[in-house]
């Protein structure tokens, strides 16, 4: 979260989807005139990559940066191709903590541990050899300055940058917030 809040400028767009992507973006300090766009109300997971695609295309002139939780951004990958399509120099940064790790901070079950993908490896499959995406890992702090140098450089097309991290390694506001909201689910139904 350090370097991708030190992208941020007063020309940045962040678009953060829902899971531990919200509560990791609502705690950067952001300079006046950067733009964080989150979707609380609602929560549908999925909304962020073509979000970000409509808001990259009406805005261009802006840096255009997106949050995505692996387990979202398999309901929409496909709309990766789309900035592919129209060169848009969009960064794409994928959380891959193996799992939906905001559903199991509030209630686990096997439902939450869904299949991996080579997530930086699809952007290959949506070049078909004649796009300008770009599919990077980090795993490391370094590996993911390494990555963002490369995103920077390419204006052409979208970065998909996979970030590994432990399915633990999630923010406290998440850990507490999905203990209150597991409490809620929990109640008993009112009965007359
Ligand atoms: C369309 C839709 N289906 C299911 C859900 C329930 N849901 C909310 S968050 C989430 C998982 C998000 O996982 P991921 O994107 O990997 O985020 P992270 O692991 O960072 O929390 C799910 C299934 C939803 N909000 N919207
Ligand atoms: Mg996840």
């Amino acid at each position: 979260m350090r370097q991708i809040g030190a992208l941020m400028t007063a020309d940045t767009t962040l678009t953060a989807e829902t899971g531990d992507s919200w509560f990791n973006a609502v705690r950067l300090t952001l300079p006046a005139q950067a733009r964080v766009e989150l979707e609380m109300q609602w929560g549908h997971i999925g909304w962020s990559v073509p979000s970000a695609f409509g808001n990259a295309t009406g805005s261009p002139e802006r840096q255009h940066i997106v949050m995505v939780g692996d387990g979202s951004f398999q309901l929409t990958a496909q709309e990766v191709a789309q900035m592919i399509r129209y060169e848009l120099p969009v960064i794409i940064f994928l959380i891959n903590n193996r799992g939906y790790v905001i559903e199991i901070k509030i209630h686990d079950g096997p439902y939450n541990y869904i299949k991996n993908w080579d997530y930086a490896g699809l952007i290959d499959v949506f070049n078909a050899g004649e796009g300008h995406g770009l599919g990077l890992k980090a795993g490391t702090a370094d590996e993911l300055a390494e990555a963002i140098t490369k995103a920077r450089h390419n204006r052409r097309g979208p970065t998909l940058i996979e970030c590994s991290l432990d399915r633990e390694d999630c923010t406290d506001d998440l850990v507490n917030w999905g203990r209150e909201v597991g409490k809620t689910n929990a109640r008993p139904p009112v009965t007359n």
